[in-house]
């Protein structure tokens, strides 16, 4: 084995230890089972090994109720205790606690690119302050690719046309890996990354410093004048399209009925396939924008969308019915 390659990787956030808990349980379930089988069958073998040339083995009728309870009961017990402990640290691994700060991860042949809250942005480099809940919403520009950080226990697909989301909260500054885990093509190997674990105050100066790799975005509300997304979201009464204001996490309904709640992956759906949910009292006339926006360009167009406060709010254009519903 390579001399420096450690079996285990360091235990660096707070899913970690309890991941590797449950791992070792299983581990051992299985350790055991597996040499206690092993040992009965070569036991069995030496004490019920022919010992004559004519001898025939004897056949078995009936049952032990006993033991046979004791190896259905037993088994359950053990299964059922790694599924419901599996389940809790899933449910708590799937969901983001309330206070996590929001950052965007982006997968592409063959890099890692990352948008802080703040705006700032860089790529295969990843800094977060520490005992710090940090959600990620991911998406790919190109294939399928795999986010994981082995130190954090953390592994989630970045699929091309959703977002995944995935949650960790470091327990120890520190550098770590970032894998692509998925094979992606032929620099798959390369598309690895380093994330930094900082102390609050570092991380602070750090987001002040330097200049953001990966090229200026234009701002969310740049976007939505630049790509005419005003023309028709209009706040007037001859507007043809729903006014946007405040309607983000409100529920619409939609001309098949269904309601849907306004969420990330439903403003993207709307800017890049407008025709698959079309709100009811609206024409689909909403081109789509499919290959003419980037990945990175629709967050930034969701950002806007989501902090635009309710019509009637201070700081809103007046006049515009809330919710944007005729
Ligand atoms: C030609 C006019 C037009 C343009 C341009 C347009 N939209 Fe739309 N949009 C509509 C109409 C009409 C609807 C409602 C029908 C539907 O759901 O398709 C809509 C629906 C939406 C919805 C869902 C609204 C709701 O109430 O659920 C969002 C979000 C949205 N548009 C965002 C955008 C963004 C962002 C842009 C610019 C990138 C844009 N639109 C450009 C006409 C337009
Ligand atoms: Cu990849």
């Amino acid at each position: 084995m390579l001399p420096n390659a450690p079996v285990f990787p360091p235990v660096s956030s707070t899913l970690a230890s309890k991941v590797d808990t449950l791992f070792f349980f299983t581990l051992g379930v299985s350790v055991l089972f597996s040499v206690a089988i092993v040992a009965t069958i070569a036991a069995f073998i030496v004490r019920y090994r022919r010992r004559r040339a004519d001898e025939t083995g004897q056949e078995i009728k009936g049952n032990t109720l006993l033991l046979e309870l004791a190896w259905s009961i037993v088994p359950l017990g053990l299964v059922m205790v790694s599924f419901f402990w599996g389940a809790s640290i899933f449910f708590e691994s799937a969901r983001p606690p309330a206070d996590a700060w929001s950052f965007h991860v982006y997968g592409k042949q063959w890099m890692w690119k990352v948008e802080h809250p703040e705006g700032k942005r860089e790529i295969n480099e990843f800094h977060v302050p520490v005992n710090q809940a940090v959600k990620l919403t991911m998406t790919s520009e190109d294939v399928i690719h795999n986010f994981s950080v082995p130190a954090f226990r953390l592994k989630m697909d970045v699929l091309p046309g959703r977002y995944t989301t995935a949650w960790f909260r470091a327990t120890k500054t520190g550098t770590y890996h970032i894998f692509c885990d998925q094979y992606c093509g032929v620099d798959h190997s390369k598309m690895v990354g380093k994330i930094h674990v900082m102390e609050p105050q570092d991380y602070k100066r750090w987001l002040v410093s330097g200049a953001s790799a990966g090229g200026a975005v234009a701002s969310g509300e740049e976007l939505f004048v630049a790509k005419a997304c005003n023309t028709c979201h209009r706040p007037d009464s001859s507007a043809r399209a729903p006014v946007l204001d405040g309607l983000f996490g409100k529920k619409v309904a939609l001309v098949d009925g269904r309601t849907v709640t306004v969420d990330e992956s439903y403003v993207r759906e709307s800017i890049l396939s407008p025709a698959t949910k079309v709100v009811q009292g609206y024409q689909p006339i909403m081109p789509t924008f499919q290959g003419q926006i980037s990945e990175e360009e629709v967050v930034q167009l969701i950002k806007y969308i989501k902090d635009l406060p309710p019509a009637g709010a201070p700081g809103a254009p007046a006049a515009a019915p809330a919710g944007g519903k005729p």
